[in-house]
């Protein structure tokens, strides 16, 4: 008797964990155009890259789903382009030489995949060479939202940053291989993107209030350098690698981003005074070069920044 009761238990159990999973498991419908087209990479704007991208903006839009989703992608090559383009989402457990293959201008690529493994990932081009389909800006962040929250505590406000190296000379890919000539680091898409004191021509930040919980979806997009990746001013309460809580460090000063590896970084900042943290890659080579983000922490912070939409600040 008592160990039937216990396998009811256990078989009423599984079914409500079935059940749950199938209330919020669902498929999420994403398309892309791969664009090719000119870019600024500065605030002032008169720094520009011959891009190839997805959607005409580099990121690309930041895709977001919950952990056993499944995401339904379509990526769309328009005639006019010159190249042929692809999508490698690394949050996917698939075939390279089906679901990633090259999708040649006037073609148009359909695939699915179930979105398994929670945390963040980055999402490219693999056409060939990939090198440069990277570095002309063909990348961008999914995250999948882990389904299991107890270890990951409700941020207040979050923000994607993806930090790609800059190459003037995006066409000699043997220079590319060989890191030559990279002349700036973009933060989302353009050199000191979100630091005032260091580009007057910059005019937007991070914003939160003081005692807010600030979560970084970060990515490494650099075709080469590994980010070391610091808060100046501020300790990571807690980095998450690979963007899964169950991966969790505490109290980091610096964490080393892989190239191609995405990481969740949270910030705690004073709650009884405003204050400002410098999110740098401290290698000071990327730093000087445009791997600075200021995050203001004031009373008066925007309320729209950090949420929705705004996670990735255009
Ligand atoms: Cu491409």
């Amino acid at each position: 008797m008592h160990s039937f009761k216990k396998t009811a238990i256990t078989v009423m159990a599984t079914a409500a964990l079935f059940s749950t999973q199938q209330v919020f498991a669902k498929t999420v419908e994403v398309t892309m155009t791969a664009r090719e087209v000119d870019l600024a990479v500065n605030n002032k704007g008169d720094i520009t890259m011959a891009t190839w991208t997805y959607d005409g903006a580099i990121p690309g839009k930041p895709v977001r789903v919950n952990e056993g989703d499944v995401v339904d992608f379509t990526l769309i090559n328009p005639a006019e382009n010159k190249n042929s383009h692809a999508m490698d989402f690394h949050a996917a457990q698939v075939d390279v030489l089906n679901e990633f293959s090259e999708v040649k201008p006037g073609n148009t690529k359909h695939f699915k995949f179930e979105a398994k493994v929670p945390g963040v990932f980055m999402y490219h081009c693999g056409a060939s060479p990939m090198v440069q389909h990277i570095a002309k800006g063909m990348y961008g962040i999914i995250i999948v939202e882990p389904k299991d929250k107890k270890n990951y505590p409700k941020a207040d406000r979050e923000y994607v940053l993806i930090q790609q190296q800059f190459f003037p000379d995006t066409e000699t890919v043997s220079a590319l291989l060989e890191n030559k000539d990279w002349k700036g680091s973009l933060i989302n898409g353009k050199m000191f993107n979100y630091s005032p004191v260091h580009d007057p021509n910059a005019t937007k930040v991070l914003e939160s209030k003081p005692g807010e919980r600030v979560r970084i979806f970060f990515v490494n997009a650099n075709i080469n350098n590994p980010v070391a990746l610091h808060p100046i001013a501020g300790i990571w309460d807690r980095v998450y690698i690979n963007g899964n809580p169950r991966n969790t460090l505490y109290g980091i000063q610096t964490y080393n981003v892989a190239v191609a590896e995405g990481d969740t970084f949270d910030i705690v900042s004073p709650a009884d005074r405003p204050t400002n943290v410098a999110i740098v890659d401290h290698s000071m080579g990327a730093a000087l070069r445009g791997a600075i983000t200021v995050l203001m922490n004031k009373p008066d912070a925007d309320p729209k920044l950090g949420r929705g939409e705004m996670i990735l600040i255009r």
